[in-house]
């Protein structure tokens, strides 16, 4: 197995909490890559240094870890720019951040063309500018010696170039996807059948409960992003519609999100959103921080409160007092929440009649 290295940037000295629950979701997703951790670094400066994010010092120590434990790649949880990605690399090797991290983990698990074609976009629209970058210190450093310039910037140049015809491509490509898709949701609404779309975190049981729900038997398992592109089906013995979509992650790259427009599409179009949440998460701080991300990610997407179910999933690892503990402390008392166990199936009645419900009141 790889070895990986993490390094976080902390910039709020006073936090004492959250950068530790960012540090364990990075831990997470890097086992999830297949790296092992070997060890971390945490600096804390108030400013990210302009093209090294670390601070000098930082990086020297970073330098000797390197050289002692023969470590494969460094993972940074802050999204790094394009001339901190080109010096760190030149620094210290094999360096990602929390993006190629997350593609790195879409990668493996994307089985469809759309999914391929989103991932690559998502990955062309990081590295261009890196090769552009690259291009432009080759070009000056050549301006320098008379001559003509060398085969080598030649090559970069036509790297770019058939970069960003892909781009180009790929980019009609899924917007072609995107009319069929916005065709069948049009059908689907003259139809008059109503569309509820499943959302959450990642890992909180998603597609669980859409296999329960419409007798589908779509991928389930506890690595992250095991669902990518959105699944479609209709509900046994309700007429309704319903779609299972990707998860939401913590401080997801605004970037990577519009690569995947067509599954956010799916979310803004839907009649009613059943946000599904693990309730069961060991470390309660981490469930409140994914809770506010997903609740967030929504609003942005312009879904309003009255077109929200709450579903707390896995309740069968909970007990009452710990569940009813649970809602007050993400302040949900007030709000249309359900309750339910999809891996057993508790609670599922309750649910379908909370949105029949709903839609009924729309
Ligand atoms: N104990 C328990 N485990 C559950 C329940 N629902 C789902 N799980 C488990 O949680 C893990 C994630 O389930 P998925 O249905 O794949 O979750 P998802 O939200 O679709 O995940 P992504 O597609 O990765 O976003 C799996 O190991 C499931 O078996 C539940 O009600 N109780
Ligand atoms: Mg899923």
């Amino acid at each position: 197995m790889q070895k990986a290295w993490l390094c976080l940037l902390r910039t709020d000295p006073h936090d004492h909490k959250l950068y530790k629950i960012y540090l364990e979701e990075l831990r997470s997703l890097v086992g999830a890559a297949g790296y092992t951790v070997i060890g971390e670094t945490i600096q804390t400066r108030r400013k990210p240094h302009v093209s090294l994010l670390f601070g000098r010092g930082k990086l020297e120590e970073l330098k000797e870890v390197k050289r002692q434990n023969d470590v494969d790649v460094f993972v940074f949880f802050n999204i790094l720019s394009t001339i901190q990605y080109y010096n760190l690399s030149s620094i210290l090797g094999n360096v990602i951040d929390r993006y190629d991290l997350t593609l790195q983990i879409f990668e493996e698990m994307s089985m469809d063309r759309v999914s391929k074609l989103q991932i690559e976009l998502a990955r062309l629209r990081k590295h261009i500018p890196i090769i552009k970058l690259l291009e432009s210190i080759r070009f000056k450093s050549g301006r320098e010696h008379p001559g003509p310039r060398s085969l080598g910037e030649y090559a970069y140049h036509r790297k770019l170039v058939n970069l960003v015809r892909r781009l180009k491509k790929i980019e009609r490509e899924l917007q072609r996807y995107r009319r069929m898709h916005s065709l069948h949701r049009r059908k689907r609404r003259k139809l008059g059948i109503p569309t509820v779309c499943l959302t959450g975190y990642y890992n909180a049981g998603k597609t669980t409960l859409f296999n329960l729900l419409t007798g589908q038997e779509k991928p389930v398992s506890p690595s992250p992003f095991t669902t990518l592109s959105s699944k479609y089906s209709k509900v046994q013995g309700l007429d309704v519609f319903l779609i299972d979509t990707i998860g939401f992650m913590t401080g997801l790259d605004p970037q990577l999100i519009e690569s995947f427009s067509i599954t956010l599409e799916d979310i803004k179009e839907s009649d009613l959103v059943l946000n599904v949440i693990d309730i069961a998460e060991n470390n309660i701080e981490l469930l409140k921080l994914r809770y506010r991300e997903v609740v967030n990610q929504l609003k942005r997407l312009g879904i309003e409160e009255h077109r929200i179910v709450y579903v707390l999933n896995k309740i069968d690892l909970l007990s009452d007092i710990d569940l009813e503990y649970r809602v007050k402390y993400l302040n949900l008392e007030n709000e249309s929440y359900v309750p339910i166990s999809a891996k057993r199936g508790e609670n599922i009645s309750l649910l379908t009649e909370a949105v029949a419900r709903k839609l009924a009141n729309k």
